[in-house]
Formats: structure tokens, sequence, C-alpha cells
């Protein structure tokens, strides 16, 4: 298979691509990016992506880095609606991909790196003024995202997107990392949606397989 995804399946980065090409129909082959073993440092690693960070795309020879990017190509390869042609519907969608990675990304990943990745690697403990680093930044950013979902069913409106998938990525570890979702009832209900899914299913299953 040409297409490869290199990946270290239980980061929620991951999650995002692979629930992509799942989502969407993309097959790839899974090159798996070991994290605890420090392989994302590795030369042939860094070859591909001299920030020496997972996910990578290789298809055949094209190389991407960045999850979002990943995830504008899947859909561009699976084609149909996925990736609008119109402009403005592309960008309606797009602002949410840069909104993901610039503002919610950072935010959740204050709770992954506390609560899941210090544990993880033993890298000591809680950092519970971190936590409130967090919440502050969480609570604005839900706040919009929990508005939008009042309206209608998806991000965008009332069909799924890649938007919603790259956003959603981050809560395949809300139950482990306790985000404060509790007031956030629209934002509730389309995570449980996700959730039936049978492309979230089969990701999630990579994500605990791989688990230590
Ligand atoms: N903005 C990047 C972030 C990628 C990223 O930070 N990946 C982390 C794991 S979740 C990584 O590979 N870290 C390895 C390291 O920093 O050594 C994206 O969305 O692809």
């Amino acid at each position: 298979m040409s297409l490869k995804l290199y990946v270290f399946p239980p980061s929620p980065r991951a999650f995002k691509v692979l629930l992509a090409a799942h989502q969407l129909g993309v097959d790839y082959q899974l090159c798996l990016v070991d994290l605890t073993k420090g392989e994302q440092r590795t030369p042939s690693f860094l070859a591909l992506n001299p920030n020496g960070r997972m996910p990578v795309l290789d298809d055949d020879g094209f190389v991407l880095w960045e999850s979002s990017a990943i995830v504008e190509y899947l859909a561009s390869k699976a084609g149909g609606a996925w990736l609008p042609r119109e402009t403005r519907d592309r960008l309606a969608m797009t602002k949410w991909l840069y909104w993901e990675s610039n503002h919610w990304d950072p935010a959740c990943a204050i709770f992954v790196f506390e609560r899941l990745v210090k544990p993880f690697f033993d890298l000591g403990e809680t950092s519970e003024s971190e936590i409130a680093r967090g919440e502050t930044a969480f609570h604005r950013l839900a706040g919009v995202l929990n508005g939008e979902l009042e309206k209608h069913r998806y991000v965008t409106g009332d069909s799924l997107t890649i938007a919603d998938l790259s956003i959603a990525s981050a809560l395949s570890v809300a139950e482990r990392v306790n985000y404060p979702l509790e007031n956030y009832r629209a934002i509730q209900r389309w995570h449980a949606d996700l959730k039936t899914m049978p492309a979230w299913t089969r990701t999630s299953a990579l994500q605990e397989g791989s688990r230590a």
C-alpha cells in the first residue's frame, strides 16, 4: 500500500488522522512511531519530519506533517463533499481546523500532558497550576464550540465534516484526562453521537490496543 501513516496510536493527534482515514474510507499502512522508545528522533524519521513529531503521512513519496494538513489531504483523496470545492464553503470548515490547531488542541494538550503523558512517562506529579491554566483556556473554547453545537448537529452545520473529526479527537481521551465538560450539554451530545460511528470504534480499538 502506498499511503503510509506514521503514528503513535495512543495519542489524540494520531487518533485524529486515523479517525479521518477510517471515516473517509482511505486505505493506509500504519507505521508505528513508538514515542516511548524515542523513535521520533531516529535519522530516518527526522528525514520525514525534521520537527521530530508524529503524525506524518507519506503517500508514494509525498510527505506531509501537521495533523490538520494530513486530514485535509485525506479529504482530498476521499473526494465527494469531504473537501468542498467552493471557496467559502471550504473555508467555513477550514477555519475550524485552524481553531483546532491553534486553540483547542493546545488547551486540551495541557490536560493530556498533566494527566496522561506525565504518569505514562513517569515525569512527576500533576501540576494543579497547569490544570488551572488549562481550565481557563478550555472553558473559553468549549463555550464557543458548545454554542455552535446548540445551533446545529455538527460543527459547521447539519453534515459531518473533517472539522468534527479533528476537534472531537481530543475527546478520545476525555474519560482519562477529565476535561471540565459538565456544563457543555451540546458538546456531550455531539461527542456521544460521534462515538457511535464505526470509524470511532475502530480508531478507539487501535488507541486502546497500543496503550501501555
Ligand atoms: N501540531 C502538530 C503536533 C504534533 C505533536 O506535537 N506530536 C507529538 C505527540 S502528540 C509528538 O510527536 N511528540 C514527540 C516529541 O515531542 O518528541 C500536529 O498536529 O501534527
